[in-house]
């Protein structure tokens, strides 16, 4: 148990969000949060430990609205996990993918220049900065090459961070996650869309299964495991930069064939592909080393990629179910 600590998150609403507030909670962590305000709530994926989180409205784009949260929560440790993060809306803006995942970093790391400079800060950082891969496996040390104005936006805001870092001496820490997923997922990620589609085929809620891209390789892991990654780089005696990933990569095509699998159909009679949803450029393929992060951080993901795969139909089964009754 970690005793009177406190850490603020941004994005606590999102699928990493209301993974690692549940974690630190579960560590004693007195929980702050950052919230946007909209007329309907999006509170759905932390509705278990509402009560037990502070959540304060700000928003990426307002910079006195960062600092007076910093002000408020006065946290140990600061999250940065908000972000516009689906890669087909940056292609679609663009602009405003660069204000909240690029720009928006900064304004963090200014309120926490500002306001206390020994608050411990975590960038989410992403695989889609090596975009059209420089070499196998990705490490920290191999050239980005980002492929979409999100994939562009993370390089910038993982290289501010690095600058703070340097420049201020603050304990900044930038994670270059690779994809992580569980039945938390958005739907519109290609793998929720895929176990909630396989779901709804097999409960006769929904017929075909329309697809992109299904050559693209990822290197997918499990979101209750990468939390836990992200914990463990803001307790090391100096801060660090680290690859999170599983070391193994699958295509979209295997996806399915183990979701569909999972419920006793066959994938090829239910995915259609749909070129309007094939990307301006796409990623093809993505393989990270977690090398240095098994020898620092003593970190190892635990679920296999089909266990991911199953843990994530299954609950799309029993949400389609309660549905489809
Ligand atoms: P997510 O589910 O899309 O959640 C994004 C969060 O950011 C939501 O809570 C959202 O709030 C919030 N947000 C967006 N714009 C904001 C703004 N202007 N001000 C304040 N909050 C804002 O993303 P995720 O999968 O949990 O990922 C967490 C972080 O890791 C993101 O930065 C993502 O880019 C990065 N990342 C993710 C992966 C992955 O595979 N999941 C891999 C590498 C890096 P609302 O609920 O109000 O929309
Ligand atoms: O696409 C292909 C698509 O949208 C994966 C974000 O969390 O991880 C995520 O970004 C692949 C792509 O994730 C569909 O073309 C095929 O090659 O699930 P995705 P992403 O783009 O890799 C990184 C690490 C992040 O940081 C991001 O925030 O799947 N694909 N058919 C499809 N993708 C989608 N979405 N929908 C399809 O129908």
């Amino acid at each position: 148990m970690t005793k009177n600590r406190r850490a603020l998150i941004t994005g606590i609403t999102g699928q990493d969000g209301a993974y690692l507030a549940r974690f630190l909670l579960d560590r004693g962590y007195e929980v702050h949060g950052i919230v946007r305000r909209s007329s309907t709530e999006t509170f759905e994926r932390i509705s278990l430990i509402r009560d037990q989180v502070y959540l304060h409205q700000a928003d990426l784009l307002d910079q006195l609205s960062l600092v007076r949260v910093v002000e408020k929560s006065q946290p140990h440790e600061v999250y940065n996990l908000a972000a516009q993060s689906f890669v087909p809306t940056s292609f679609d803006q663009p602009l405003l993918t660069g204000e909240f995942t690029a720009l928006g970093v900064t304004r963090v790391l200014e309120a926490i220049r500002l306001v206390d400079p020994s608050i411990r800060f975590y960038q989410a950082s992403s695989s889609e900065m090596f975009g059209k891969v420089q070499e196998e496996p990705q490490t920290e040390r191999t050239p980005l090459w980002p492929r979409s104005p999100y994939g562009v936006a993370k390089v910038y805001g993982h290289w501010i961070t690095v600058n703070y870092r340097e420049s201020y001496d603050l304990f900044a820490c930038s994670g270059i996650l690779f994809n992580h997923e569980s039945p938390l997922r958005g739907k519109e990620f290609v793998t929720r869309k895929i176990s909630d589609g396989v779901a709804r085929i097999k409960l006769g809620l929904q017929k075909k299964l329309k697809l992109g891209n299904l050559d693209a390789q990822r290197d997918w892991g499990f979101a209750g495991d990468y939390v836990r990654a992200m914990w463990l780089m803001l307790q090391q005696d100096a801060p660090d930069d680290f690859v999170i990933a599983t070391g193994m990569k699958h295509s979209v095509r295997d996806f399915c064939e183990v979701a569909f699998g999972h419920v006793g159909l066959t994938w090829q009679d239910h995915v259609e592909t749909d070129a309007s949803l094939l990307r301006p450029a796409d990623v093809n393929t993505l393989c990270g080393d977690p090398s240095k992060a098994q020898q620092q951080l003593g970190w190892e993901p635990e679920v296999s990629f089909a266990e991911l795969v199953r843990m994530m139909v299954d609950a799309d089964l029993e949400r389609a179910a309660k549905e489809a009754s």
